[in-house]
């Protein structure tokens, strides 16, 4: 994987001044790769399709949720590697480099991890930090993992190791689906150190506790499946 080419695939609703922001950065980190970004969009009512043609990205609509919006994103993708990113500028376009570091020395997943030295957050109020630590305590417990965080989405994949798990949920769910499904069928992990920012303008979907009970849900429907 000498020079792999690369799908970058953003879940967006309503995050026109955000990805006005991200695009033109995430363009410039990636003009030593072949790439392709990939946009699937919830039907925004502002400019955020408008935007993103702008900047060349291929655009898809759906209308289930963020989970579904990046199993429809992985399905379109055509690059050897395939990053998942938020469009609110929480994610560093920066660090995708390491992430595809990652997969090119062969791992499967390379996941950002918010609790590793170099990594951090600005965009977690405590109770949230304390109900992830409980996911992660709780998912590592279940099905042997060793992992430091569990609800974070930027993260890239080798795309014959994501085309393995399978994935089925629509909403919020997604990262933790990944997340156990990856230990579920062995595949090769790494975590980098990512530091998570603060959304830029506007404000997020996550419901900490309509959420919590998702990710609660998916750990146990993934605990009694295969
Ligand atoms: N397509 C699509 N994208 C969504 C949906 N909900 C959230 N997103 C996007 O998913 C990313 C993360 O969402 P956000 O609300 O910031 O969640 P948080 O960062 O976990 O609080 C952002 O890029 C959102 O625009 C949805 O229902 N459909
Ligand atoms: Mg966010």
């Amino acid at each position: 994987m000498e020079k792999p080419f690369v799908s970058i695939v953003i879940p967006t609703l309503n995050e026109e001044k955000n990805l006005k922001t991200l695009l033109p950065d995430l363009i410039n980190e990636l003009k030593d790769y072949k790439y392709e970004i990939i946009v699937v969009d919830g039907h925004s009512k502002d400019k955020t399709v408008e935007i993103a043609k702008k900047f060349g990205c291929k655009v898809f609509y759906e209308n289930k949720g963020k989970g579904y919006a990046l199993r429809l994103g992985f399905k379109k993708a055509r690059g050897d590697i395939i990053i998942s990113m938020d469009a609110d500028l929480s994610h560093r376009p920066k660090e995708a480099r390491l992430l595809i570091e990652g997969i090119k020395i062969g791992y499967d997943i390379a996941m950002g991890s918010r609790f590793i030295i170099g990594g951090g957050s600005s965009d977690m109020p405590f109770y949230r930090k304390w109900g992830n630590k409980f996911f992660v305590f709780l998912v590592n417990l279940l099905f042997k993992g060793e992992y430091t965080d569990l609800c974070y989405g930027y993260r890239a994949f080798n795309r014959k190791a994501l085309k393995k798990l399978n994935l089925k949920e629509d909403g919020f769910g997604i990262e933790t689906e990944i997340s156990i499904k990856a230990l579920k069928n062995k595949l090769k992990i790494i975590e980098i150190p990512s530091f998570e920012k603060k959304r830029e303008y506007g404000n997020g979907k996550l419901r900490t506790f309509r959420d919590g009970y998702v990710i609660l849900k998916t750990i146990i429907l993934n605990l009694f499946s295969r």
